[in-house]
C-alpha cells in the first residue's frame, strides 16, 4: 500500500515535470503534526486540506500562507515534503498512468461497449457537459432500458472529488456486474426488470484528468476563480443550505472546501440537479473515499431528520452486509454528527429536495496504513464485491418503497414536507 503511494508520487513529480504546469505542486508542502485533537480542530476550521494519517501523525496540504499562519500559531509541524515527493521519475504503473483505474476516455469506451453488448439492458445518456466541455455520462440499467417505463429508480453517483478514483470504479462496476449476471442469476434479472438504475460514475471529469496528469491530490472542479486560483468543491456547491456557515464550506477560492461563487454555480452539479429534476429517485449513493463509513443527512447541522431512525436501518443493514464479503467495517450515522459538518453536499440536497433516503460512502482504506486517497489496483475488485451487497440492498429497497407507494390510495400518499429537523438529542455519536 504504501508502495503504491510512493510510486503515484514519483508519477506525479514526472508528470508535473513534463507537463510544465507546477502550479498546485510547486506552492504546497505536506507538513505533518502530532495527533491531537485540540489542534486538529483549530486546523479544520482553517479549511486545510487533510491528506490522511499515519503513526498517530496527521499529515496535511498547506500553501505558503497557511503554513505561515500555522507557524504564528505556535503549532508544532514537522516538513514532510520532501519524504513524500520522491526525486526519481521513472517509474511507471501497469497499463498506463492511472493502472487499472479509469481515465475519462477509458470509461467512456467502456460505458459505450456495455451500451453495444447488451442494447437492451444498458443505455448511456450524455446528460450534460462540464466545465471544460468534457461530456458526464449516465449509464442506464433496466429491461427495455430504450422506455421509460413505470418502475422504481435510483442513482449511485461517483467521483465529485478528483483525487478518489476509487469512487469511479465502484459505480461503474455495479453496471458492469448487473448487466454481465442478468442472464444467470435470477436474483440480479428481478431487481433489473424491476427498476431503472441510474449511474452517473464521473460527476467530474475535469477534475479527474487533472489528478491523473498533474496533480495526484486535486479535489475540486477546474473553475479558473479568477484569482489566481482553481476549483470549486463540488460537494459543497448544491442548493440546500448553500453556504449556510463558513465551517462547512469556505467562501475562499483557494480553499479546498470552496463552495462557489452561488448554489449551483457550477455546470457539473448543475447537471446532476438536472437529471434529478427529470427522473424520479426513490434512494441515492454517492461515493467518495476514504473513511470506510456510511452517512447520511444532514451535513449542515447536528439535529437529526424526521426520517433518522429509517437512516439508521438502512445504513446498519447496509454495514452488516458489505463486513459479511470481507470482514470490512464500515462504520456508520449522521454526517454532521458523525464526521464532520458540510454545507451544500449532495446528499442534504437530494433529501432536503426529494425527501429520499441519501447516504454518502466513504470507501476504503479506513485510514494511511490501508493508503489514505490511494488504493492499489488490485483492491478495486475487493472493494466492489464488498460493496456489491449493499447497492443490491439499496435497489431492492427503492422497488419495495415504489411498490408500496403505488398501492396507496392517491390521496393518502405521503408527502415530503421540508420542515424535518426533529429536533432532540438523538442517538449521539455511535463511533
Ligand atoms: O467532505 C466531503 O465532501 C466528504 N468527505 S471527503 O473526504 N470524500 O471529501 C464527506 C461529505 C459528507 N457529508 C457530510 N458530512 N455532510
Ligand atoms: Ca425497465
Ligand atoms: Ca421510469
Ligand atoms: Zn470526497
Amino acid at each position: 500500500m504504501i508502495m503504491k503511494k510512493t510510486v503515484a508520487l514519483m508519477i506525479l513529480v514526472s508528470f508535473i515535470s513534463i507537463a510544465g504546469e507546477s502550479q498546485d505542486y510547486w506552492t504546497t508542502e505536506i507538513i505533518s503534526i502530532e495527533k491531537d485533537y485540540k489542534i486538529e480542530k483549530k486546523l479544520r476550521e482553517m479549511n486545510l486540506d487533510f491528506l490522511m494519517e499515519w503513526n498517530d501523525r496527521v499529515y496535511i496540504i498547506v500553501n505558503h500562507d497557511e503554513l505561515q499562519t500555522i507557524e504564528k500559531e505556535n503549532i508544532l509541524f514537522t516538513l514532510e515534503t520532501q519524504n513524500l515527493y520522491p526525486q526519481s521519475q521513472k517509474i511507471t504503473i501497469q497499463s498506463g498512468v492511472n493502472g487499472e483505474y479509469h481515465s475519462y476516455s477509458e470509461l467512456e469506451q467502456e460505458l459505450l461497449t456495455l451500451q453495444d453488448s447488451y442494447p437492451n439492458l444498458a443505455r448511456v445518456f450524455d446528460i450534460g457537459d462540464s466545465l471544460e466541455q468534457r461530456n458526464i455520462y449516465a449509464l442506464k440499467i433496466s429491461d427495455n432500458v430504450n422506455q421509460d417505463e413505470n418502475e422504481a429508480e435510483v442513482a449511485f453517483l461517483g467521483c465529485h472529488h478528483a483525487r478518489e478514483w476509487i469512487s469511479v470504479e465502484v459505480p461503474f462496476l455495479l453496471g458492469k456486474y448487473l448487466v454481465e449476471n442478468y442472464n444467470s442469476n435470477s436474483k440480479i434479472k428481478e431487481l433489473v426488470d424491476s427498476s431503472e438504475i441510474w449511474i452517473v460514475p464521473l460527476v467530474n471529469p475535469d477534475g479527474l484528468e487533472y489528478s491523473i496528469h498533474f496533480y495526484r491530490y486535486w479535489r475540486k472542479n477546474r473553475r479558473d476563480n479568477g484569482d489566481g486560483s482553481y476549483g470549486v468543491d463540488l460537494n459543497r456547491n448544491y442548493g440546500y443550505m448553500w453556504g449556510y456557515d463558513n465551517k462547512g464550506s469556505s467562501p475562499n477560492p483557494s480553499d479546498v472546501t470552496y463552495r462557489g461563487k452561488s448554489a449551483f454555480s457550477e455546470p457539473e452539479t448543475q447537471v446532476i440537479r438536472d437529471l434529478f429534476s427529470l427522473r424520479s429517485f426513490q434512494a441515492m449513493i454517492t461515493y467518495h473515499n476514504y473513511s470506510q463509513i456510511i452517512i447520511y443527512p444532514w451535513g449542515y447541522t447536528r439535529l437529526l431528520t424526521e426520517k433518522d431512525d429509517l437512516f439508521f436501518e438502512m445504513s446498519a443493514d447496509m454495514s452488516e452486509l458489505i463486513q459479511s464479503v470481507n470482514g470490512n467495517f464500515y462504520d456508520y450515522g449522521p454526517a454532521g454528527v458523525d464526521l464532520y459538518l458540510t454545507n451544500g453536499d449532495t446528499t442534504d440536497w437530494t433529501f432536503g429536495t426529494y425527501g429520499i433516503p441519501s447516504f454518502t460512502i466513504e470507501l476504503p482504506p479506513i485510514d494511511i496504513p490501508h493508503g489514505g486517497f490511494f488504493n492499489s489496483e488490485g483492491d478495486i475488485q475487493p472493494i466492489f464485491n464488498e460493496n456489491l451487497p449493499a447497492m443490491l440492498y439499496l435497489i431492492e429497497w427503492s422497488i419495495d418503497d415504489f411498490e408500496a407507494q403505488s398501492n396507496l390510495p392517491e390521496k393518502r400518499k405521503p408527502k415530503f414536507k421540508s420542515k424535518d429537523q426533529s429536533a432532540g438529542e438523538g442517538r449521539g455519536n455511535n463511533r
